[in-house]
């Protein structure tokens, strides 16, 4: 807490360098199915751009070539190379199809082959890591009690992360790894207090049930509602920068039109905290998962460490936050100013 309170006063009063905010940062690691929707690459946008996010990892958890090869794309664009991929397997090369309203456009293979580069160039999805080996890795090399992970898509990757044992990287198992590293696992999905939620159902429920009821330790939930509520990415389709490519992803997506916040308004939470915009939605309790992918809140006064989140201010307010937010770090790259 006290280290938390230093940091924001080192990093606002702007007296010190970036040199002295980023090494206190909050060390993350994103889990997104950057595929389907677009509000992932407005979520990644947020994290790269975000003074107090050191960004360890991006794992992907939806097996389209298209969705890591975007990813490396946007890191590269937001000079953010050297943040590591991971993707789960086997690899295809399926690309978005709106099948199921014929509204919205695809956007990962265009942003992965307009803006090819970072570590993983057009072509090369398959030398993207295996995501519970760089979650290893990448959880083994950080200070203890130091990580937070942002879950914004389907749960392979961290029900492996579950599941995994010892290796080069760590004697640990994925459980005692998790408890040691982990501070907080924030994960946009389901339904408050219950629901039945894309994410949640749209891959494979059961690992979605394995994560949600065997994870130890603080979880914070952002539900359909919450996103689903919020409007963003009108401004910076109008008044973005030009070359850049979550603005253009947006644009081939939506073709202008705003889009839902699910994934941004759960990473400004994991940046941020509950701040002026959030309050939790409980005092106790925790989330169950049903095999079939619905949730439903069990109100059990022993469980403290989980809670879902609501606005504590309009949605307007909101939607006004992230759109802020977007254009300053997209234009942040392009001024050189940093943000
Ligand atoms: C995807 O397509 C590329 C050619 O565009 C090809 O080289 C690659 O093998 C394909 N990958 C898969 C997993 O089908
Ligand atoms: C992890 O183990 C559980 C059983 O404990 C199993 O149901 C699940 O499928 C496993 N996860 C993965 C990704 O294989
Ligand atoms: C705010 O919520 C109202 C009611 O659900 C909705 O009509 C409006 O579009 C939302 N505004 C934004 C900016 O998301
Ligand atoms: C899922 O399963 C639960 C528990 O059996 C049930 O209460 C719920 O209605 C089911 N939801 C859906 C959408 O089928
Ligand atoms: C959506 O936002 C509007 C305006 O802030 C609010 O009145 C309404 O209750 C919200 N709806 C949900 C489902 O949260
Ligand atoms: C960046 O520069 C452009 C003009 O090149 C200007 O329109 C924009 O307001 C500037 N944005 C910021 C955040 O400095
Ligand atoms: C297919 C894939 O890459 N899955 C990863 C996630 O979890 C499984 C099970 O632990 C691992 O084998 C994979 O590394």
């Amino acid at each position: 807490m006290m280290r938390n309170l230093v940091l924001w006063t080192a990093c606002f009063s702007r007296l010190w360098t970036a040199a002295f905010c980023e090494p206190l940062a909050k060390n993350l690691i994103i889990d997104t199915d950057l595929f389907s929707d677009v509000d992932d690459s407005g979520a990644l946008l947020l994290a790269v751009t975000s003074p107090a996010v050191n960004l360890l990892a991006v794992n992907i958890n939806y097996p389209s070539t298209y969705s890591a090869l975007a990813a490396s794309a946007i890191l590269a664009h937001y000079d953010h190379a050297h943040v590591p991929i991971g993707i789960r397997r086997p690899l295809t090369n399926e690309s978005f199809f709106d099948s199921w309203a014929f509204d919205l456009g695809e956007y990962a293979s265009k942003v992965a082959y307009r803006y090819s580069g970072g570590s993983l160039p057009w072509g090369s999805a398959g030398e993207a890591w295996d995501p519970v080996t760089l979650y290893r890795k990448v959880l083994a090399e950080a200070e203890d009690g130091s990580v937070t992970i942002a879950s914004i898509g389907f749960f392979e990757n961290l029900s492996g992360l579950l599941n995994s044992t010892a290796d080069s990287y760590s004697d640990l198992d994925g459980p005692s790894l998790i408890a040691e590293k982990v501070t907080e696992l924030v994960v946009m999905g389901g339904g408050y207090p219950s629901g039945y939620e894309f994410n949640f159902w749209g891959d494979n429920p059961l690992l979605t049930a394995h994560v949600v009821n065997n994870w130890k330790g603080p979880m914070v939930f952002s539900g359909t509602e919450l996103g689903g509520n919020v409007t963003s990415g009108g401004p910076l389709m109008s008044r973005g920068p030009p070359g850049d490519p979550v603005r253009q992803a947006y644009i081939w997506y939506t073709y202008g039109t705003p889009r839902f916040s699910w994934d941004p308004l759960t990473v400004l939470y994991t940046v941020n905290g509950l701040g002026s915009l959030f309050e939790y939605g409980n005092k106790y309790g925790y989330n169950y998962v049903h095999p079939n992918g619905s949730n439903e809140w069990v109100y059990d006064e022993a469980v403290t460490d989980r809670h879902w989140l609501k606005m504590a201010v309009s949605n307007t307010t909101v939607a006004g936050e992230l759109d802020r937010l977007y254009l300053e770090g997209a234009w942040s790259v392009v001024n050189g100013t940093s943000v």
